[in-house]
Formats: structure tokens, sequence, C-alpha cells
């Protein structure tokens, strides 16, 4: 089974500038932690981060066929982006969608998420905490779906 990791603008930033507001952590210590909890549940994951949104757009679809699920922070195009979200609706694959920092704390722009609607669940204001509970959350469903698939093939046997 295969997670992909899907990281929006700026946040390659992180650790690096702004550390009052999105803490000290760069992003290849959040994903060396995922890639550990990963191996340890015997998963695939790959790591992708882009700038620009018709990138992530790509990726997403090309996740069709190949991941079996998505962990998303969208980041400034969580707030903007029908692309995304169309992206997210058509591949019909679980997305969890993360943010380090509580987006309803924030500037009224930041409060809605055009993403959130597409994704089987949101993790947000744990700081880089919710990548790892996202990891959690995304094995425990491919684990039910997959346990869903095997009780079908018996069924049908
Ligand atoms: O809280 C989050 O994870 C956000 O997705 C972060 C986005 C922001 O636009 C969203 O509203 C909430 C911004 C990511 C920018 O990351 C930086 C990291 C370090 C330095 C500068 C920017």
């Amino acid at each position: 089974m295969k997670i992909t990791v899907i990281q929006g603008p700026n946040l390659n930033m992180l650790g690096i500038r702004e550390q009052g507001v999105y803490g000290s952590i760069k992003l290849d210590d959040i994903h060396a932690q995922m890639e550990q909890i990963a191996k340890q549940n015997n998963i695939e994951v790959e790591f992708f981060q882009s700038n620009l949104e018709g990138e992530i757009v790509d990726k997403i679809q090309e996740c069709l066929g190949d991941s079996d699920g998505i962990v998303i922070n969208p980041a400034a195009y969580t707030h903007t982006s029908i692309a995304i979200r169309d992206a997210i609706a058509a591949v019909s694959l679980p997305a969890i969608e993360v943010h380090l920092s509580n987006i309803h704390q924030r500037e009224e722009f930041r409060h809605k998420s055009l993403i959130a609607p597409v994704c089987a669940g949101q993790i947000l204001g744990m700081g880089p905490y919710g990548y790892h509970l996202a990891m959690i959350g995304m094995i425990q469903i491919l684990n039910e779906v997959a346990a869903i698939k095997k009780a079908r093939t018996e069924a049908q046997k």
C-alpha cells in the first residue's frame, strides 16, 4: 500500500522563515518522521512539494492507480483552489487535509477550506504532530478499505 504526501506553496520554507508562526522543524524532518511511521506499518510513502497549483493537480491525478491515499496540506490553495478540490474528488482516493496552524483562529479568509468537503478528515492546529496523526488516520482508513475488499472477495467465492 502507498500513501502520497502533498505539500503546497511555501511549505518548503518551514523551519527557515516565520518560525514564530510555523515552528522550527524543517519539512524534511517532518517527512522523515512520517517515513518512519510508514515503515513500521509496511507502507510505501512518497513526498511531493510544489508552489504551483497545476503541479499539485498533476500529482493528485498521478495518484490514480499508483497510491491508495493522499495526505495533503494545500497551504494557501486551501482557501482558493477549486482545481485541487476537483482533482481530489476525481481520483476518488481517501484524502486527509492537514494544517499546522488552527486556521479558524487566524484571519477570516483562512477559515474556509474548499478542500475539506472532498476529504475523509481534516487535522489542524496540532503543528507538525498533525502529520503524524494524519499518517495514523490514513493507515487506519486503508486497513478498513482492505478489510472490506477482502470480505467482499470471500463472499463472492
Ligand atoms: O497552517 C497551515 O498549515 C497552512 O496551510 C499554512 C499556509 C497557510 O496559507 C494556510 O492558511 C494554513 C501557509 C504555509 C506557508 O508556510 C511557510 C512556512 C515558513 C515560512 C513561510 C511560510
